[in-house]
């Protein structure tokens, strides 16, 4: 689910993310809820729409549903809005516990729960989190995986895109303590492993605490989802850049470059031939020269440069795309379903019981 303010960029990245997948999508078409979603130009989004697909991902088969929401405005209409999405999130877990709690349950049932969300980072201000940022990520956090993302990095220089992630991460993890997705809570002074990680006069930040607790266990236990939090952890709020779109088609642009298209293809031969080059620097250049390679690539063109969607030197899209649809894949389901889930069934059932005690209190007083 893609959740933040309006005109982050949410939409093109749902597009730019289904433009990505087209040769990974096994069954049928993109199945959506509203027709022509990604294929009009860019609209303002007005209501909440859903992208669902079957897609094979190193050998695996996933389903798959993105769900677009409309952008948050400012004001009182925050709170409305907020409310609309936390209900649509709250009706899947309903839908759960309307399928646990009968006789015969359907084992294939879906899962349609909310597994990760989105959130689009109002980037107008590069010093601190904006106030409604800090009343939405308070109030979604309680529901659903967080997973904070910036938009339109492009529009950012590498300084700001850092800073912004700076400010983030510092307001987050150590002044608001708002658990999003990655966040642990780390005794003050020990580790899980009860090693004190404050000495005297240091003072590690919530993150730094998170990320040693972490590397302790995968340097005693090789433990690879804490290898995947690490990483998560260190790319976190993700730069995401969405496609330049034909303003009439709403289709991709075409954009053709010829350097740094293939990056990691070319870094790998670079290597290689540095190893017996008499002359690195030269056998380098005439390298890359010959095989330049010239192909399409999602992305936006400027005077001065093309920036591409998908090259991890211009913004985190692929490893966020990893994360989500490998690396983090079973972490944000379980997760989901073990905190989220379990919290919103507690909750109904104490509920249904005072209700229950309520109504029978109500009775007995008639009776008497
Ligand atoms: N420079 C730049 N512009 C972008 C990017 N992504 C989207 N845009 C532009 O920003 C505008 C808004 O993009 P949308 O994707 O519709 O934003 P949204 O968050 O879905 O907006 P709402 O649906 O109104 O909440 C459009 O004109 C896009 O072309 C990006 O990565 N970089
Ligand atoms: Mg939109």
């Amino acid at each position: 689910m893609v959740v933040g303010s309006a005109g982050s960029g949410k939409t093109a990245f749902i597009r730019t993310f289904c433009e990505t997948l087209t040769h990974d999508v096994i069954q049928g078409s993109y199945r959506e809820s509203k027709s022509m979603v990604l294929n009009d130009p860019l609209q303002p989004t007005t209501e909440l729409y859903t992208v669902s697909m079957h897609i094979q991902e190193q050998g695996q088969r996933t389903a798959l549903t993105l769900i677009d929401t409309p952008g948050f405005t400012t004001g009182v209409a925050v709170d409305h809005q907020l409310r609309y999405i936390a209900k649509y999130i709250d009706y899947q877990f309903e839908r759960t516990l309307a399928e646990e709690s009968k006789v015969k349950r359907d084992a294939k049932a879906l899962d349609t729960h909310i597994h990760s969300c989105l959130y689009f980072i109002d980037i107008q201000s590069i010093n601190g989190l904006s106030e409604a940022d800090r009343y939405i990520l308070q109030n979604l956090s309680t529901r659903v995986n967080i997973v904070p993302v910036i938009g339109k990095s492009d529009t950012l220089t590498v300084a700001q895109c850092n800073q912004l992630k700076t400010v983030f991460r510092r307001e987050i993890f150590d002044i608001l303590q708002i658990p999003i997705y990655g966040y642990i809570e780390v005794d003050e002074d020990e580790d899980m492993f009860g090693k004190r990680t404050s000495t005297k006069g240091y003072h590690p930040s919530q993150r730094t605490k998170i990320l040693d607790m972490l590397h302790e266990c995968v340097e005693e236990d090789n433990d690879e989802d804490a290898s995947a939090m690490i990483d998560y952890l260190q790319s976190m709020p993700f730069t995401l850049i969405g496609y330049e779109e034909d303003t009439q088609t709403g289709r991709p642009i075409n954009i053709k470059n010829s350097s740094n298209s293939d990056s990691s293809f070319i870094k790998e031969q670079e290597d290689e031939e540095m190893q017996d080059s008499p002359t690195p620097v030269t056998r380098k250049k005439e390298f890359i020269k010959n095989k330049q390679i010239i192909k399409s690539v999602l992305g936006r063109s400027y005077p001065w440069a093309v920036v591409e969607c998908c090259n991890p030197t211009h913004c985190d899209f692929e490893t966020l795309k990893k994360a989500l649809l490998s690396g983090h894949k079973d972490m944000l389901r379980i997760d989901t379903f073990e905190r989220f889930y379990e919290q919103y069934r507690t909750t109904q059932l104490q509920n249904r019981t005072i209700n229950r005690s309520r109504t029978g209190s109500k009775q007995g007083m008639h009776v008497a």
